[in-house]
């Protein structure tokens, strides 16, 4: 008995704010206004989303030129406003393919492995899923994440149009180091070139350092199934923490060498321009950063008790600290992390608010175990020139919340 009571006070104590908001707005004692429970539907092969869940990615054909049809789409962006913890479900991952989405019979799928290594090898699906693997849940976040909320901020947006370009998946794979041993790559070798299967011919340059020798993954799986098509199937590059370009899909080429091989995709695309006319080359880690995905763009908030809730993620590791303000970034408290905090992965963070009707500005900052902070948007277009995104949500009298520029 004082078990129970000391539990139950435990959870008044965190319950709070929320749980008082709650409680107030629940008061009842009967279910005289619930439907009758009756026979439900036959079972079925895959389960579908239930007809009251309304939940798509949004396809785009360049930014601004949204809800095209998905076929003329370039990139499709994940629902952030309508995803629940950490996970993206492999159907709503984004997407951003530059050919449209090779059909691959993994029965003739090879990856060739050449260059500097003591032997070539054309390597099967069958030889690759016969390997050790590893699993890991990571982001995968596209560079061009933000795009939309860089120079101007349209009001009228959710945060699936200005932050969609990022998702987070368990990866399946091979461990790259386990591949490098395999062929016997030369310990002179600090570059790999890796080339996909489809039509755009993305071939990227990535330096071997420790951190990509022992972390990249050349992924079979995806939140426990085969890789769908759109994401590289059969096989990818993944590296955790690293621009999304470099995480070549449906793979089937790498070389090792001493130098960066060069490609288009990393001189005429994929570089930084920066304020003195010089660009940036393989600007290769994603940054720290954090989005409110509620309230967030185009939401309507009610008077008085609000749950904030986001996501954080940094390509240098785990997130160990979010802020949030709620007076427009003069005034910061922290909210909570929600477990579990992975290092490269998406994280949820919650705090409490209660909002007392005048029209005001929300902001998140994150921090991550480097002590890397999220820069606000001033200091990091001095530093860096034009990229990334910075995000506040403006809430006006009536409830209504919209995009701004921080
Ligand atoms: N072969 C190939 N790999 C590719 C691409 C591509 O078009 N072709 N797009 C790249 C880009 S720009 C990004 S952001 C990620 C997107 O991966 P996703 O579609 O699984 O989200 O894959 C990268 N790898
Ligand atoms: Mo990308």
């Amino acid at each position: 008995m004082t078990h129970v009571l000391s539990r139950r006070n435990i959870l008044s104590a965190a319950m709070g704010v929320a749980g008082a908001a709650v409680v107030e707005r629940a008061s009842a004692d009967s279910l005289a206004d619930v439907p009758e429970r009756g026979p439900g539907n036959p079972l079925t092969a895959t389960s579908e989303r239930s007809e009251f869940v309304h939940i798509a990615r949004l396809p785009e054909s360049t930014p601004g030129i949204r809800h095209v049809d998905p076929s003329r789409a370039i990139n499709s962006k994940a629902p952030l406003d309508k995803l629940v913890g950490t996970i993206t479900p492999a159907d709503l991952h984004y997407e951003r393919s530059h050919a449209g989405v090779p059909e691959i019979d993994p029965a003739k799928h090879r990856l060739l492995v050449h260059g500097m290594v003591q032997k070539n090898l054309v390597l099967t699906m069958d030889d690759i899923l016969a390997m050790p693997s590893i699993s890991r849940i990571a982001f995968l976040e596209c560079t061009g994440n933000g795009w939309e909320n860089w120079k101007s901020a349209p009001s009228d947006v959710t945060v699936q149009n200005t932050h969609g370009l990022i998702s987070t998946n368990e990866w399946t794979g091979v461990p790259l180091s386990f591949l490098v041993d395999l062929v016997g790559v030369d310990p002179a070798s600090t570059w790999m070139l890796a080339e996909g299967g489809d039509g755009s011919a993305v071939a990227r340059s990535i330096p071997l350092t420790d951190e990509i020798l022992s972390e990249g993954i050349l992924a079979h799986g995806q939140n426990g199934e085969p890789l769908r098509p759109a994401h590289g199937f059969p096989l990818r590059l993944f590296l955790p923490g690293f621009e999304g370009n470099l995480n070549i899909k449906w793979l089937r080429r790498l070389k090792f060498g001493t130098r960066p091989f060069m490609t288009r995709w990393e001189t005429a695309r994929y570089t930084q321009l920066q304020a003195d006319g010089s660009a940036r080359q393989f600007q290769l880690h994603q940054d720290v950063n954090s989005v409110i995905t509620s309230p967030s763009g185009m939401m309507e908030i009610r008077l008085g008790y609000t749950r904030i809730t986001g996501l954080a993620w940094s390509g240098h590791g785990r997130i160990v600290r979010v802020e949030i303000s709620t007076d427009g970034a003069k005034t910061w408290r922290d909210a909570v992390i929600s477990a579990p905090a992975l290092p490269k992965a998406q994280t949820r963070f919650q705090a409490d608010w209660v909002w007392d009707g005048a029209p005001t500005k929300i902001v998140s900052r994150s921090t991550d175990e480097k002590g890397n902070v999220q820069p606000d948007r001033a200091s990091f277009i001095a530093a860096r020139n034009t990229n990334a995104l910075f995000h506040k949500k403006k809430i006006d009298a009536a409830g209504k919340v919209r995009n701004v520029l921080a």
